[in-house]
């Protein structure tokens, strides 16, 4: 069994990590698990950097296995923003309701192509010997209404021309088969495999 603390504050990405590592040998702990968890201040200017950052703070607390997962949301005609920032768009201590809502203002008027964006997970695998990225992609439009109750963040708003749905329309288990964090996770557990590190014990 692999033992897994995840570098992560946010319930639903542990919540989809659990979803999509379900029935394999990994138990995945998130730091919030703790009674005592480090402070992690995303200070890079991208999505490679803060994802080290987590990853390497949280090894040096635990000194076990860590995953850490940085993600947001890139509007091409914004200059892919909110990028890096899409946890804080509207300002510090926003939540997702005011992102969503300032995503929208910044949006106003644009219209067809303008709307496009794409979803970007990047994951780091940290242990003693490794530290290794995993990064996954989903393209998609910006609607002008939210369409959806689940999922977080700019689900609601996040449309995959592909599927006709936003990811807020989609189970969890679904989402986890289009979205950018199912993407970069499948390419983890292909690592994790090769490495054998998920090797079941022979009977
Ligand atoms: P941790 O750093 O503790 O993991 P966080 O929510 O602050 O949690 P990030 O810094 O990676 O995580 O910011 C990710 C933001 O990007 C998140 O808060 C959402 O606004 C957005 N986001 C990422 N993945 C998303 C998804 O699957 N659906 C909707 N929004 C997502």
């Amino acid at each position: 069994m692999l033992n897994l603390i995840v570098a992560t504050g946010n319930l639903h990405k542990m919540e989809e990590m659990h979803s999509f590592l379900d029935g394999l040998p990994i138990l995945l702990k998130s730091m919030k698990d703790f009674a005592k968890f480090p402070d992690i201040e995303e200070t890079g200017q991208t999505f490679e950097e803060n994802v080290k950052i987590k990853a390497r703070i949280c090894f040096d607390f635990f000194k076990q296995p860590v995953l850490a997962d940085d993600s947001g949301l890139e509007v091409l005609a914004l200059d892919n923003e909110p990028g890096v920032y899409s946890a804080r768009y509207a300002g510090p201590g926003a939540n997702d309701q005011d992102n969503n809502r300032f995503l929208l203002h910044k949006m106003k008027g644009l219209q067809g192509e303008k709307r496009k964006a794409r979803f970007v997970c990047t994951l780091c695998y940290k242990d003693r010997q490794i530290e290794k990225i995993f990064t996954g992609t989903t393209e998609g439009m910006i609607l002008e209404e939210y369409k959806g109750r689940q999922g977080f963040g700019y689900d609601p708003l996040f449309y995959i021309p592909e599927i006709g749905k936003t990811y807020a329309q989609l189970s969890t288990e679904q989402k986890n088969a289009f979205s950018h964090r199912g993407k970069a996770l499948r390419k983890l557990v292909h690592f994790l495999e090769q490495k054998r590190y998920l090797a079941l014990p022979e009977s």
